[in-house]
């Protein structure tokens, strides 16, 4: 009888455990690439209408305030699957050329750091990747950041996930398209452009990466899902199908609030040359329908995947959705185009977070964010250990009460062309302050002057305010890296080796 208890108290035992494991939530992690605030949830553009992320921000917290770790594609997806922040790392910037984890040997604070999906792995869970998560681009087919090993499963060619996808963009000369020499990323190319796709949808990239995902969700889902999706509009080429052109006529699009003389008291970025080439061309509102297009294509995917989080029974209310932007995007503001810059307007990403019956869904918290806070968030949230490699700072505190205030800033690092250490920017919940690697400040009032027109790092009355955040920049940040030649992920290794 009593081996009889005993066991049926080991059996009880057991039966506990997996009833707790099936119970762990799934994760669906969607990564946007170049998506700004111009988003209605956001509402930094006159005239947006984005159902879909009105229906995400409806059934999440929306992180009004949250910022990349560094405004490009490759330092912020390190940054986010590691958890690692660039100042950290010494990863500041682009870095081309790779076939594989080469962040790895680009900065030896990586070479063992735990991708979030291969931790979420090493704990029970199935991860599977499609799309851009790691850096990767449209048109440099083979060249791409991802890490083979830190997915069970991944769609396509992890080290190629989607120059297959994406067409690569028309070639015409610039003279033929009636366009003036000095095109940015190359003359004739079309790169840096807006045109409608002769396609339908089901045949672009995001389109079938978002139909893979949803395979996903319908199979069996013997472990929990860590499932990531990585959709690549609205980066450039604005090039979408035509219905999304026809969405923003060229007569309503508006252009952003800017104004001419903006850069007289702001660090120069050093990019001009790229709005001048669309002032002479007269090409500003026709790249912005572009890029709204573009917006408007990937809420219409993302509403796909909400669409099927709800058709399938084991996952619609059992599963984390975590939807993210790589950084922040101008269309000519501080005559600005993409990214590769400190403000508000290059930093602050749509971060929307929704945890079963743990997150304030519908609400919006001005609290700041960095992008590295998203890994721990995420193991607190199923009960993993925070591996010690991670920067960041949980926010499930927000999550259950948006109000908590965090007694830290957003921080986003950067190394500009020509400056010989990197530059900070910091975030409160109004202010915005900038230290850049030449020693010049700046400082914004973003309640006051949401759009960041007047520098106000000289202005004795916000002295308190500006001692306060310059506490926030970092002292000991680490020194910017070079692409390691030696790495086996290093492209030009691996074409020898075929040789
Ligand atoms: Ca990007």
């Amino acid at each position: 009888m009593r081996s009889l208890a005993i066991l049926s108290i080991i059996l009880y035992a057991f039966s506990g455990f997996s009833l707790a494991s099936e119970r762990k939530p799934h994760v669906l992690f969607v990564a946007i690439d170049d998506l700004n605030d111009y988003i209605s949830p956001l509402d930094n553009h006159p005239g947006v209408k984005t159902p879909n992320f009105e229906r995400l921000a409806k059934r999440s917290l929306n992180f009004a305030n949250a910022h990349c770790a560094a405004p490009a594609c490759h330092p912020s997806r390190v940054a986010i699957m590691t958890g690692v922040h660039p100042s950290s790392s010494g990863i500041y910037r682009n870095m081309f050329g790779a076939h594989g984890p080469r962040w790895r040997h680009e900065s030896p604070m990586l070479e063992k750091a735990v991708v979030l999906s291969q931790h979420f792995r090493d704990h029970g869970y199935r991860s599977v990747g499609g799309g851009k998560i790691f850096h990767t681009l449209q048109w440099t087919p083979g060249d791409s950041q991802n890490d083979p090993d830190a997915w069970d499963d991944y769609r396509g060619d992890p080290n190629d996930p989607i120059s297959k996808d994406w067409k690569r963009p028309k070639l015409m000369p610039d003279e033929k398209a009636g366009l003036g020499k000095g095109r940015p990323l190359g003359g004739g190319s079309q790169l840096f452009g807006a045109a409608p796709l002769d396609l339908p949808d089901e045949k672009t990239g995001d389109h079938m990466v978002v139909d893979w995902a949803i395979g996903e969700m319908k199979k069996e889902h013997p472990k929990p899902l860590f499932l990531a999706v990585g959709l690549f509009r609205p980066h450039i080429p604005w090039e979408v199908p035509q219905k999304w052109f026809e969405a923003h006529p060229l007569e309503k699009v508006k252009l952003p609030q800017h104004q001419e003389d903006d850069l007289k008291d702001a660090h120069n970025h050093g990019r001009t040359g790229w709005h001048k080439w669309v002032l002479a061309n007269k090409q500003w509102k026709k790249f912005m329908q572009g890029y709204l297009a573009s917006i408007s294509y990937v809420d219409h995917q993302l509403g796909r995947l909400l669409d099927a989080l709800d058709a399938t029974p084991n996952m619609k209310d059992n599963t984390i959705i975590v939807v993210w932007s790589d950084h922040g995007f101008h269309i000519g503001e501080k005559g600005n185009w993409e990214k590769f810059a400190l403000w508000d307007q290059t930093t602050r990403v749509p971060l929307f977070i929704h945890a079963p019956g743990v997150s304030k869904d519908g609400a919006k918290t001005r609290q700041p964010a960095t992008l590295t806070d998203v890994y721990p968030t995420l193991c607190e949230l199923v009960g993993l250990p925070i591996p010690k490699q991670c920067d960041g700072v949980s926010l499930v505190p927000q999550l259950k009460d948006p109000t908590t205030k965090r007694d830290r800033t957003s921080l986003t690092s950067f190394q500009f062309w020509g400056e010989k250490t990197p530059s900070h920017g910091v975030s409160d919940a109004r202010y915005r302050y900038i230290k850049y690697g030449n020693g010049f400040e700046e400082l914004y009032d973003l309640e006051a002057d949401p759009h960041e027109f007047t520098n106000r790092a000289q202005d004795s009355s916000l002295s308190k305010v500006k001692a306060r955040l310059v506490q926030a920049i970092p002292t000991d940040a680490a020194p910017i890296r070079a692409v390691p030649k030696d790495s086996p992920h290093h492209r030009a290794n691996q074409k020898k080796k075929q040789d």
